[in-house]
């Protein structure tokens, strides 16, 4: 692979300060390339030439001319054990935007380049310190926004999805090899196994292909988060609900009816997820201009969120409207809320074959039950274990569909009797998808534009 273009340049020595921007005690700033040293070097009052791998060192930056700049720790990681895999630098200052720019400055006048985003990690990469899979996990632990993401972004640092692809590799070039070997000699038949055992084989891998991509329904819950959707009549407790899910005061209530017209969201964490909670406008028949919006977008959020918690208010007896309105409510996506348990509660009897919950907002009764029919509504088999693989990246799932293509390519063509230079054609296709997960045989811009994604420093 040829990497000799901009904006990534494999062979110069790179830096970028790797904290996070603004006021703190420290900031770090990382050099690595092959000259990583000698940067180094010609900015601090040690000499770093002599330093040992894996030390660190107290000194200070200085100008060209002389002047201290700030006092440092200074880590020096030799190539190649560093996470580049090339010489690398790391030089912890004080924190607080002027000076981590000069002490940057003062590095890049004495020969580094300001590095792009994701470079460290793309230097990685092209030095096979990680795989294009592992890389993508870095990104993705810096990001995860809930404890169930952070499991999928780490089991993937770890190599377990590279483990996988690689396992679905090594069986399908085997098959490729006993094909072309079939190609080669074909009065010897096929030698090392029978047509029902390749079939069997392929039909085995196509299978466990066809689950690894199913979890993606699953890692775009826990990558994405979910939208949950507050709604029903006027005056049911829904922003009431909001504001206890929150434990906050989010939302004005009041007990005049129509009280809340705009949409209103906010953040909220909830078994291992993360959510954007919606409390919606009430329902219900008016002419008055503003309200009649805010009921459109009620309905419109409704119709786009991934739940909705659809309350009654359990202590009067339901409108027709109410009726009417649970009628509309798309049922697979909805959890049936009875609120005010707390009063007295006439008897009302509705169909309802989904999930439901009856809870108090106000005086914060049956909430627990109420997480709990979330996580069942989510969760259909139980939340994904330390163990299990789960896809998280759309790029992975299109791969992976690609390569699944493929394979039941290859397999009806083995079925009927179709020349094996074809089949192994389709099975070479197949491999060549799989390895763009883990990035071997993957194109410049493609590669550009993942790492491109990455925070600098990174
Ligand atoms: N007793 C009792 N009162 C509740 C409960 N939940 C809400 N209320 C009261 O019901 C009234 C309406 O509550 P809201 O939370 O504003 O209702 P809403 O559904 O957001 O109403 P709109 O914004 O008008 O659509 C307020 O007076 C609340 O105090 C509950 O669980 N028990
Ligand atoms: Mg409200």
């Amino acid at each position: 692979m040829h990497f000799n273009h901009r904006p990534f340049q494999k062979n110069d020595t790179i830096a970028a300060v790797a904290t996070p921007p603004g006021e703190g005690a420290i900031a770090v700033i990382r050099v690595s390339g092959k000259e990583a040293i000698d940067v180094a070097e010609k900015v601090f009052t040690g000499k770093v030439r002599d330093f040992k791998t894996h030390t660190a060192h107290y000194g200070h930056i200085v100008s060209a001319l002389g002047e201290t700049i700030d006092g440092v720790l200074l880590l020096v990681m030799r190539a190649p054990r560093s996470y580049t895999g090339e010489d690398t630098v790391e030089i912890q200052c004080h924190g607080g935007s002027i000076v981590t720019r000069r002490v940057l400055e003062r590095i890049l006048e004495a020969g580094a380049r300001a590095a792009q985003p994701g470079e460290f990690s793309l230097q990685a990469f092209l030095n096979g310190k990680l795989d294009l899979a592992q890389a993508e996990a870095v990104q993705q632990l810096i990001a995860a926004r809930n404890e169930l993401a952070l499991q999928a972004a780490e089991q993937q640092l770890q190599g377990a999805l590279s483990k996988a692809i690689g396992g679905f590799q090594q069986g399908l070039t085997e098959t490729v090899a006993i094909l072309e070997a079939w190609v080669d000699f074909p009065e010897e038949g096929l030698e090392f196994a029978t047509m029902d055992e390749l079939i069997g084989q392929l039909e085995e891998t196509l299978g466990q292909m066809r689950h690894l991509q199913a979890t993606f329904q699953e890692g775009k819950t826990i990558h994405q988060g979910l939208s949950l959707c507050l709604a029903g009549s006027p005056n049911v407790g829904k922003s009431s609900l909001m504001n206890a899910l929150l434990g906050k005061e989010r939302a004005i209530v009041t007990e005049i009816a129509g009280t809340t017209r705009d949409l209103l969201e906010d953040d909220l964490r909830l078994s291992g997820l993360h959510f954007r909670l919606i409390d919606t406008a009430g329902i219900r028949d008016t002419e008055e201009i503003v309200e009649k919006e805010g009921i459109r977008r009620s309905k419109s959020a409704m119709q786009s969120a991934d739940l909705i918690l659809f309350l009654l208010d359990a202590s009067r007896p339901l409108s027709e409207s109410d009726r009417t309105l649970l009628e509309s409510v798309p049922r697979e996506k909805t959890i049936l809320v009875w609120n005010k348990i707390d009063l007295q509660k006439p008897s009302e009897t509705i169909e309802w074959t989904g999930s439901s919950a009856s809870i108090s907002a106000k005086e914060r009764i049956g909430l627990d039950e109420l997480k709990g029919a979330i996580d069942q509504l989510i969760w259909r088999k139980g939340p994904p274990s330390k163990e299990e693989i789960v896809i998280t990246q759309q790029r992975h799932f299109q791969a992976l569909g690609n390569a699944i293509d493929s394979c039941q390519t290859a397999i009806d063509g083995l079925k009927q009797g179709i020349s094996p230079e074809f089949v192994s054609s389709d099975l070479r296709n197949c491999l060549n998808e799989l390895g763009m997960i883990i990035g071997t045989n993957i194109s410049e811009d493609i590669l550009t534009s993942i790492f491109s994604k990455f925070c600098l420093g990174k």
